[in-house]
């Protein structure tokens, strides 16, 4: 186990090179990476979209030398371009994906980056929890919408794959700048503006950096320009003034970042963001089939548990693709979940190895009935090892997120079904505890006294028996 801490903390440091896109390993299956062949849109696998980037420093040349990823050190022409797109942007969204975290001990650093940039924001997979659980540059809901009137979509780590409709979600007269470890991925299915070859976590880190000199240089010229008027007094409040107006900073923070002026747009996103949050808050508090415990109501009831340094680590199809809208997780890297293809089966190692690395922090595991089957004999491992993490598992009797498209399309549930098994006797059987709840009234109570037995040391599983609901009808599966 001490050996296994070690890799585990060494893990993600050591991911330093650039990352394959995943079509290579599914080559025959599904592949949500695929270059898509429509005749109505560019870049059809026929026709690869060119990019229109003139040329430009590239990984391997003389700026790449040294770099332990092999990889563009963000080369100054792609940051000066990309701070002109937007600083010359009305409504600017912000899309991070996992890959923007892969240098993990720059996360604080990357969060103060996209504050300091100021441009509204969706965190998706695993860079959930960078900008901690509010912060009012993110949004978290009516993404496809804000990217559909975004002038500019500027996506950090994250492909043009099928969570955005291959790049279709985006405007069609936005202009789109991506950045992305994978080469490959760069120019997929939309044509970018900017396609910058980089780590997309040094990428911002750098852009926030260049938009601060920018905007600081541009009110210096501004005052100078004033002083030579003859209002010199005037102009050396409204210099410090403007920087600040135009960095929109919140007042007292020293931020020079340029959101003051996207204002507007940001209040349009969030009042949609604040609007969709009280549907579900409405949708949590209705009653589902069977008296039984609402999926939202549940998941509310966890994120209402957490602690500032608690980890989620995410399992299951759709119980987990619910828990994602509803969870608000506290600080980066403390959402861990199976990655773009959903791939069941993580839970008990990524809890396992989130324990060792923070085993004074409480760890979730949010699990499907279905997908807990994968891992959790881990209870064992917890156990024996005295690693108390807490397993939630949605029981619905099955695999949900497979029999609502199954069973619209073929009109049979065969293999979709599961029995309310009773998961937390399995539990305690390997010498965890075990609790089940049945009645919303229960939920919270019974949560409570998971998180006690876990904070005295025992590993626990909540069995929580819950109804059917349509929050997820319309959702992609894989
Ligand atoms: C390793 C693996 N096998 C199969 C799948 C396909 N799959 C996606 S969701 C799902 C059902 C999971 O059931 P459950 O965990 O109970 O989640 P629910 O949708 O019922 O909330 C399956 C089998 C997958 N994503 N990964
Ligand atoms: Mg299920």
């Amino acid at each position: 186990m001490k050996k296994l801490r070690v890799v585990c903390q060494a893990g993600p440091r050591s991911n330093n090179v650039p990352r394959p896109s995943p079509s290579r390993f599914h080559k025959n299956s599904f592949n949500p990476f695929e270059t898509r062949v429509d005749p109505g849109t560019s870049g059809g696998r026929g026709a690869p979209a060119a990019p229109r980037t003139p040329a430009a420093p590239r990984p391997g040349g003389a700026e790449d030398r040294g770099s332990a990823c092999r990889l563009s050190r963000h080369p100054s022409w792609d940051l000066r371009r990309a701070a002109a797109l937007l600083a010359s942007s009305e409504r600017p969204v912000l899309v991070v994906g996992s890959q923007a975290l892969l240098e993990t001990g720059a996360v604080v650093e990357l969060a103060s980056a996209i504050a300091a940039l100021g441009a509204p924001v969706y965190l998706a997979g695993g860079a959930r929890g960078l900008l901690g659980p509010s912060h009012p540059l993110q949004l978290r809901h009516r993404r496809k919408e804000a990217l559909r009137e975004a002038d500019l979509v500027l996506l950090a780590g994250i492909p043009n794959d099928f969570r955005l409709d291959y790049g279709r979600h985006i405007g069609r007269r936005a202009r789109l700048l991506m950045v992305n470890r994978d080469a490959a991925s760069l120019h997929q299915n939309r044509r970018p503006q900017l396609a910058v070859h980089a780590d997309p976590g040094r990428f911002l880190r750098g852009l926030a950096a260049r938009a601060a000199a920018g905007s600081m240089a541009r009110a210096a010229s501004r005052s100078t320009a004033r002083a030579a008027a003859g209002s010199t007094a005037q102009a050396a409040v409204g210099s410090t003034a403007r920087v600040g107006a135009a960095a929109g900073a919140p007042a007292g923070e020293g931020s020079v970042a340029p959101h003051g002026r996207w204002a507007g747009w940001i209040g349009a996103l969030r009042a949609r963001d604040d609007a969709r949050e009280q549907e579900i808050a409405a949708q949590a508090a209705a009653a589902v089939s069977g008296g039984l415990v609402n999926p939202l109501a549940l998941c509310r009831a966890v994120d209402a548990l957490l602690a500032p340094d608690s980890v989620i680590v995410a399992d299951g199809g759709d119980f987990v693709g619910t828990a994602a809208y509803i969870l608000r997780p506290r600080a980066p890297l403390s959402w861990l979940d199976p990655g773009v293809f959903g791939t069941l089966g993580v839970g008990g190692g990524f809890a396992l190895g989130a324990k060792l690395c923070r085993p004074g922090a409480d760890v979730w595991i949010l699990y499907g009935d279905g997908s807990s089957a994968y891992s959790l004999a881990e209870f064992d491992t917890f156990a024996r090892h005295g690693l108390p993490v807490i397993a939630v598992v949605g029981n619905d009797a099955g695999w949900s997120q497979i029999a609502r498209e199954q069973v619209e399309m073929l009109h049979d549930d065969v293999g979709t079904v599961l029995a309310r098994t009773d998961y937390h006797r399995v539990a305690e059987g390997y010498g965890g505890r075990g609790l089940s709840v049945a009645r919303p009234e229960d939920v919270a109570p019974v949560l409570a006294e998971a998180l006690r037995l876990a904070r005295a040391g025992s590993p626990v599983l909540v069995n929580a028996l819950i109804g059917k609901t349509e929050f997820r009808k319309g959702s992609i599966s894989i």
